[in-house]
């Protein structure tokens, strides 16, 4: 296999938990870590409980990995404080943690919250400057900044993800363009981890939906070809089904729901 140990944060979330099954064939050991309960570990499984602001915690869930899959924090809008401790402090610790122990390579879980501040009328690729959308948007820039300092500063490579929505189907009219099929998903992160020389790489993470708002020319050397789309589940939303009214911040930003999810927003 071509990882000892590849370690999985985040392992008991929505995505950490698909990834839990389909990773498997790339490493002798995964090392599984949450802050919640993971239950038993299963064969070729170790389980580490986990609180990225606790430092000496993160140091030891470091301890003989060869790559993170960074999938764990907070992923949804919320108060500052909660978000800054895990995604900031706990990015810190994690990126230190790295360091000390050698490991060369991260998948960063972003986010399309780095961007939500672009109109749905926009198309973006990865060098556009960021317009996050809420504490949380900011969190991810906070990320993809300091990946890319540790990649400056140390040489460790990052692929960061601004994964779209990586459900089962889409949610809603504004997941039939965020979308990210867990088969695509898994597809991604392979790519981001497999692909030599990487650097630091910024890469938008959807399927092959009919509309895209994202411009993944900058992450072309990761050779990610999706191919599922959320055209198979159209007609769970018809032009007729109910849409937010015109003029309303969910259709006219990227972002959606998240841009009028903070405590800062104003009409
Ligand atoms: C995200 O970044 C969230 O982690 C996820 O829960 C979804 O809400 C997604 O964005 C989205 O925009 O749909």
């Amino acid at each position: 296999k071509p990882f000892n140990r590849l370690l999985l944060t985040g392992a008991g979330g929505g995505i950490g938990t698909v990834l839990r099954d389909r990773i498997k064939p790339w490493a002798r050991v995964v090392r599984l870590a949450d802050i919640g309960d993971l239950g038993e570990a299963r064969p070729g499984e170790e389980i580490m409980r986990c609180d990225l602001a606790d430092r000496d915690a993160v140091l030891a869930m470091m301890e003989g990995v060869d790559a993170v899959l960074h999938f764990g924090g907070i992923s949804v809008e919320d108060q500052f404080v909660p978000i800054m401790n895990a995604n900031i402090l706990g990015l810190h610790h994690l990126y230190e943690a790295v360091h000390k122990h050698g490991v060369g390579r991260v998948v960063y879980a972003s986010s399309s919250h780095t961007v939500g501040f672009y109109r749905t009328t926009e198309r973006v690729d990865a060098d556009m400057p960021l317009r996050p959308d809420g504490f949380y948007g900011l969190s991810k820039c906070f990320g993809e900044a300091l990946s890319r300092y540790y990649y400056d500063r140390c040489g460790i490579e990052t692929v960061c993800l601004r994964i779209g929505s990586s459900f089962p189907e889409p949610k809603n009219a504004r997941m039939m363009t965020t979308y990210l099929a867990y088969d695509d998903l898994v597809e991604l992160v392979r790519c981001a981890l497999f692909t030599p020389r990487v650097g630091h790489t910024i890469a938008f993470g959807t399927s092959a939906n009919a509309t895209q708002w994202w411009d993944n020319g900058k992450a072309a050397h990761l050779g990610y070809v999706p191919r599922a789309s959320s055209q198979a589940f159209a007609g769970n939303f018809p032009p007729t089904a109910e849409r937010p009214p015109a003029g309303d911040p969910t259709t006219i930003y990227q972002g959606g729901p998240f841009v009028s999810a903070g405590p800062m927003y104003r009409d």
